[in-house]
């Protein structure tokens, strides 16, 4: 059986869930951190999770995973049929990735953890994220999804990495981001009513109080 190392609260874990999910597949969660100990290291040479372990070895990247699973079982697949617009998922896929996600993570340690953020990085993001909304607004075909009425590969994408470039503009600019991404509210309406999504929320939430808690003075 396929086994998927991660945790809860990872965008990027969730993001291998819900297509696994929407996939129908069975698989094993191995609730893992990030780490640089030489035996993950050795399965995830990044020492990054997600990391999946199938019956050949073991396959690191996001956008990866997503689309060996989808080759490797191409039944109810997440990506459109077409060289074209196959293309055009991974464009969104590599753009969300590029262009919201990593800049925005730039900024957690002043938006999110409780740090502060350099001027200079503050400046340097702000017109990576403006133009990753506009990439995002010129590839979409929102209807309610990124492909159109079917969710796909890149709205798995979507629902964990624009809430978060969200929380990242709104803390560090009072930028409303997601209110210039048109259909962006339709989209993660339409997304967070699956049921799995739901699930995987619900497992980050208490993951995070656990972690929180864990970090309160007893
Ligand atoms: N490009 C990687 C990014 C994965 C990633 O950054 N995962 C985070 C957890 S959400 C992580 O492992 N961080 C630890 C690190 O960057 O060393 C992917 O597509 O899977």
């Amino acid at each position: 059986m396929l086994k998927l190392y991660g945790f809860a609260v990872s965008n990027y874990f969730n993001m291998v869930r819900m297509t696994l999910a929407a996939k129908g597949l069975d698989y094993e969660v191995v609730k893992t951190f990030p780490s640089q100990s030489s035996e993950w290291v050795s399965m995830s040479p990044m020492g990054k999770v997600p990391c999946l372990e199938t019956e050949h070895g073991f396959i690191a990247e996001t956008r990866v995973i997503l689309e060996y699973l989808d080759e490797q079982y191409p039944e109810k697949s997440v990506f459109p049929t077409g060289s074209y617009d196959k293309a055009r998922a991974r464009q969104l896929m590599h753009s969300l990735e590029l262009y919201l996600e990593l800049p925005a993570r730039r900024l957690f340690p002043g938006a999110l953890f409780g740090g502060r953020n350099e001027e200079l990085t503050i400046n340097e993001v702000k017109p990576v994220l403006e133009k990753g909304v506009r990439t995002i607004n010129q590839l979409a075909n929102c209807g309610p999804y990124l492909m159109g009425d079917t969710p796909m590969a890149p709205d798995y994408m979507a629902l964990y990495v624009l809430p978060l470039a969200q929380a990242v503009a709104k803390k560090t600019y009072g930028w409303n981001l997601l209110a210039d991404i048109s259909g962006s509210a339709e989209l993660l309406s339409a997304l967070n009513n699956n049921e799995h999504a739901q699930q995987f929320n619900a497992e980050s939430a208490k993951e995070m109080a656990e972690f929180v808690g864990g970090l309160k003075p007893k």
